[in-house]
């Protein structure tokens, strides 16, 4: 198995964590000679973006909250799905959550990185919209050290790049600090981030950004 993967894309260092935590042994790739745009890609994943899981067989399998699931029905141990109902519900909402509130922000933000194309009332009402996004994190987690129950999950594969976009974000704009207004946001990444993998895939992404 292998996986299309781009350091700093938080969808990719979601299913990377996922990889290290459980121990695969799947080759991480960036993208094909040609890019995510190519025929050779397209038909691995038409959606033409990273990441994709493609199998043993060459089946590509695209979206990264999908990706995480099949990983753990295939290799179900170790075991990154919290048992209990509603604490599956609440790592899954950890996926969705960043997807919609938090990450087109960041994208968008991103697209200003040069200071010549910042707007800054778009400025403004994305960095709202990201504060807002936090507290929705901010509220459904456990508490520290993990996101959910008292073990690693799906739900720190999905936050922990998340949350380090938004700090680097966060400081390419000169901006205050978005994480430490929220408490029990702020004391997770605080101890998320001493965390041997967490600390492997936050280092990548921020290497990443470097080179850009
Ligand atoms: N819903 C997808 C989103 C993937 C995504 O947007 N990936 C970005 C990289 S961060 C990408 O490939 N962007 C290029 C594009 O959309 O053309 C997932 O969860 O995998």
């Amino acid at each position: 198995m292998k996986l299309y993967s781009v350091p700093l894309s938080p969808f990719a260092a979601r299913v990377r964590l996922s990889i290290y935590r459980k121990g695969l042994d799947i080759e991480i790739v960036p993208p094909p000679a040609g890019g995510i745009k190519s025929d050779a890609y397209l038909a691995l994943n038409p959606t033409g973006q990273i990441p994709t899981l493609v199998l043993d067989s060459g089946f590509g399998l695209p979206e990264s909250a999908t990706i995480l699931e099949y990983l753990e029905d295939a290799f179900p141990t170790p075991s990154l799905r919290p048992i209990d109902p509603l604490d599956l519900a609440r790592a899954r909402l950890f996926l969705r959550l960043p997807d919609f509130h938090i990450l087109p922000s960041v994208f968008t933000l991103r697209a200003m990185r040069d200071p010549a194309k910042r707007d800054r009332e778009v400025m403004k009402t994305q960095f709202e919209a990201l504060d807002r996004g936090l507290s929705y994190i901010d509220r459904y987690l456990s508490g520290d050290p993990w996101a959910v129950g008292d073990r690693a999950s799906i739900a720190d594969c999905a936050i922990v790049p998340v949350i380090n976009v938004v700090n680097l974000i966060v400081s390419n704009f000169g901006q205050p600090d978005l994480i430490g207004r929220h408490k029990k946001l702020d004391a997770y990444w605080q101890a998320a981030k001493t965390d041997e993998i967490h600390a492997k895939v936050i280092a990548e992404q921020v290497a990443a950004l470097a080179r850009t």
